[in-house]
C-alpha cells in the first residue's frame, strides 16, 4: 500500500492527523479493499479537521494498482491520462462516493500522487530527471510558495529474468 495524506491546516496539528491516518492505515487489512481501507482513515479522523487521502494497493500478480482517494491528492502517470478521479469531501468528516479505480501498470510506468500544493499540470518528465529522487526533487521545485506540498512516484519495474 502507498497512501498521500494532506491534512488541513499547517504544522503540528496537521502533523497530528497525518500521523493518525498513518497509525490507522498500517495496521489495515489490504485484502478488504480500498474503499475500505478510506473508510477506515475516515473513522480514525473523526473528531479533527480532517484530510484530503489518496491511497493505493499494488498487486504484483496483475501489475496492477487499486486507487481510491477522497479530495485534492491527485494520481497522475508520465505515460498516458489516468481514468481516476478522487471523490470530493474531507476523509474525517464528510465522505461519500468514494470509488476504486484498478489501473494496469504499462511497462516502467511511472506514477505520481502529488497534494494540492503541486500544480495540477506539470510537463515533468522522466527525461528531465535521471532517477525518481531527481524527478521529486523537480517537482517539489515548482510546489506553490503558500502551501504544504507532498509527491510521492510509484514505479513497479519488471522483475530481471533469471
Ligand atoms: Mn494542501
Amino acid at each position: 500500500m502507498f497512501a498521500v495524506v494532506d491534512a488541513l491546516g499547517h504544522g503540528v496539528v496537521a502533523q497530528a492527523v497525518a500521523d493518525r491516518a498513518r497509525a490507522a492505515l498500517s495496521g489495515a487489512a489490504l485484502d478488504r479493499g480500498v474503499v475500505s481501507l478510506i473508510e477506515q482513515a475516515h473513522e480514525a479522523l473523526k473528531g479533527t479537521r480532517g484530510a484530503a487521502l489518496t491511497l493505493g494497493v499494488y498487486t504484483a500478480g496483475t501489475r496492477s494498482i487499486e486507487l481510491a482517494g477522497v479530495g485534492n491528492v491527485q494520481v497522475r502517470s508520465l505515460s498516458r491520462s489516468l481514468p481516476f478521479v478522487a471523490a470530493p469531501g474531507v476523509v474525517g468528516s464528510r465522505v461519500s462516493r468514494v470509488r476504486s479505480t484498478t489501473i494496469e501498470l504499462l511497462p516502467n510506468e511511472t506514477v505520481l500522487i502529488a497534494s494540492d500544493g503541486l500544480p495540477r499540470r506539470t510537463s515533468a518528465t522522466l527525461e528531465d530527471a535521471p532517477d525518481a529522487d531527481a524527478l521529486c526533487e523537480h517537482m517539489l521545485s515548482l510546489a506553490h510558495a503558500h502551501d504544504d506540498a507532498t509527491v510521492m512516484l510509484v514505479r513497479m519495474e519488471r522483475p530481471q529474468p533469471c
